[in-house]
């Protein structure tokens, strides 16, 4: 008789949702998703910024096991994809399994068990424990001087006030990452004014966003495999930014040449120096978008390229000595890409705390769980392949390994199971060995960066991922 094993999943977003799916289609039932926030969707949900899309195609951004048909763009839109998210959680019936604005604050591992305490003060209590919290999801405002002195309506893209008329305002962007740009795409001609604060240009990969008419998509419906064969056919030409990012070659050297060729559209010299990098293309992660270099060339659109010296009541200082005057001032300046799940903190078996063992920097034994914490996995957990590739396949893999891990914990295999220190390490230095050909350590500062300057993120090809992943190495474990 196989046991029943109870799942606590944190978080609702892409990946938790994915996970609770597959958990039901294993026959799992008692699948328990904690979210602090009051909706599903995670980045979809918090991101709703002018011009929010998704950089990788759409055919590609969904679950294996639910192809929407029906996307409206090969990019699609932040809210056609959050409500993509809705649509499956409805479909396989799991707002049961959810629990909302119920923000996780601590586990404990003791018995065998994980008890989970939530900010409510509640316990939960469950034999496994999966993080499926996201990589992106604690915005960073940083600490300019001033910060707080200005007094007109001021946010970070993440948080977006959308009770902020924009018409007829002077409009200040901080920051030239994926979200920058395409806040600066969206409001060009729309707003007042509209200045872009740049510290470090970006490159910039210019891919056309068409619209799926309803050819498309009637086809998608009605040719069995259609949507199966657009999954695989975007993967494989993704596969060209995957092979760009981890070794040199000429995949690396045509993503170059595009962006070089995207960036010569700049018709003032002075604008285009100021918007060149001094860096490699993919070095920091690329930018995909179609319109920028026309919206900074638009007359209503400033860049101010030369540093922010302070933030002022009535708008922002820069080295050059000018002051910006500005209505609104958006901070599109990031993420804490180091926090996974924390400041969740767990507790081992032993009393070792998460805390205690990422006081160095986060890492994991294969992206997926750590030593010292039995019966606990992550998904998109540190050195995942997270570069302009889809997340969701990366996640998928993730949850199959994990399940694969239960259905051994139903058959009585074991009860409790840790990867071991060394398997741990000796996976860790591997990793570091394939540093040195990725793109990452080329000599510029990202977000995949980790606290010693090596990159946080799988230096391979996703595919080397998925295969790793394919069966638990039950070697590597101390199991009970
Ligand atoms: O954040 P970023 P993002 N003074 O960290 C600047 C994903 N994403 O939200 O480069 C002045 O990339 C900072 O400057 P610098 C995607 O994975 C996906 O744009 O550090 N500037 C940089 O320009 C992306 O990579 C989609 O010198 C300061 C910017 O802020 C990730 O999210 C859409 C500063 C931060 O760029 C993060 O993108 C959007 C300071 N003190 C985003 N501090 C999709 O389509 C920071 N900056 C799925």
């Amino acid at each position: 008789m196989p046991r029943d094993p109870s799942v606590i999943v944190i978080g609702a977003g892409m990946s938790g949702i994915g996970l609770a799916v597959k958990l039901k289609h294993a026959g799992i039932t008692d699948v328990t998703v904690l979210e602090k926030a009051d909706d599903i969707g995670g980045t979809w949900r918090d991101n709703t910024y002018p011009g929010l899309k998704c950089d990788v195609p759409s055919a590609f951004y969904q679950f294996w096991f639910d192809r929407n048909p029906d996307w409206s763009h090969f990019f699609s839109h932040g809210a056609e994809i959050h409500r993509y998210f809705r649509d499956v959680v409805d479909r396989h019936r799991l707002w049961p399994h959810i629990h909302l604005g119920t923000e996780v604050t601590s586990a404990t591992f003791s018995e065998n068990r994980w008890r989970v305490t939530t900010a409510d003060g509640a316990v939960r209590e469950a034999d496994f424990l999966v993080s499926a919290t996201g990589v992106l999801h604690r915005p960073v405002v940083p600490d300019i001087p001033g910060r707080d002195a200005f007094t007109g309506a001021a946010f970070h893209s993440a948080r977006w006030d959308h009770s902020i008329p924009l018409a007829g305002k002077r409009v200040g962007v901080i920051g030239t990452g994926s979200t920058g740009m395409q806040i600066v795409t969206a409001l060009a001609g729309e707003v007042g004014e509209l200045t872009l604060f740049q510290r470090t240009p970006q490159w910039v990969l210019p891919i056309p966003n068409w619209r799926n008419g309803r050819v498309t998509r009637r086809l998608r419906c009605s040719v069995p495999g259609a949507t199966a064969l657009e999954y695989r056919l975007v993967r494989a030409i993704f596969g060209i930014f995957v092979a760009a990012l981890i070794r040199p070659g000429w995949q690396r050297r045509a993503v170059s040449a595009a962006c070089r060729a995207y960036l010569r559209t700049v018709g003032d010299p002075e604008l285009r120096r100021k918007l060149t990098p001094d860096y490699q293309p993919m070095c920091k992660r690329l930018v995909i978008c179609s319109g920028f270099y026309r919206a900074v060339q638009h007359p209503d659109v400033h860049l101010a390229a030369e540093g922010i010296e302070r933030i002022e009541p009535s708008g922002v200082a820069t080295t050059d000595g000018r002051h910006h005057e500005l209505d609104v001032l958006v901070f599109a300046t990031g993420f804490d890409s180091h926090a996974y799940l924390r400041p969740v903190e767990l507790t081992g078996p032993d009393g070792r705390t998460l805390s205690q063992e990422w006081a160095g920097g986060a890492r994991a034994y294969r992206t997926v769980a750590l030593p010292g914490f039995p019966n606990f996995f992550m998904l998109m957990g540190p050195h995942s392949p997270v570069g302009n590739f889809s997340l969701i396949p990366v996640a998928e893999v993730q949850a199959d390994y994990v399940i694969a891990w239960i259905q051994r914990w139903r058959r009585g295999e074991f009860t409790a199971a840790a990867p071991t220190a060394e398997a741990t390490d000796t996976y860790n230095a591997w990793l570091r060995a394939a540093m040195p050909d990725t793109v990452w350590t080329t000599g510029c500062d990202s977000w995949y960066l980790g606290p010693d300057g090596t990159p946080e993120v799988w230096p391979l090809s996703p595919q080397r991922h998925a295969a790793m992943l394919r069966q638990p190495h039950t070697d590597e474990f101390t199991v009970v």
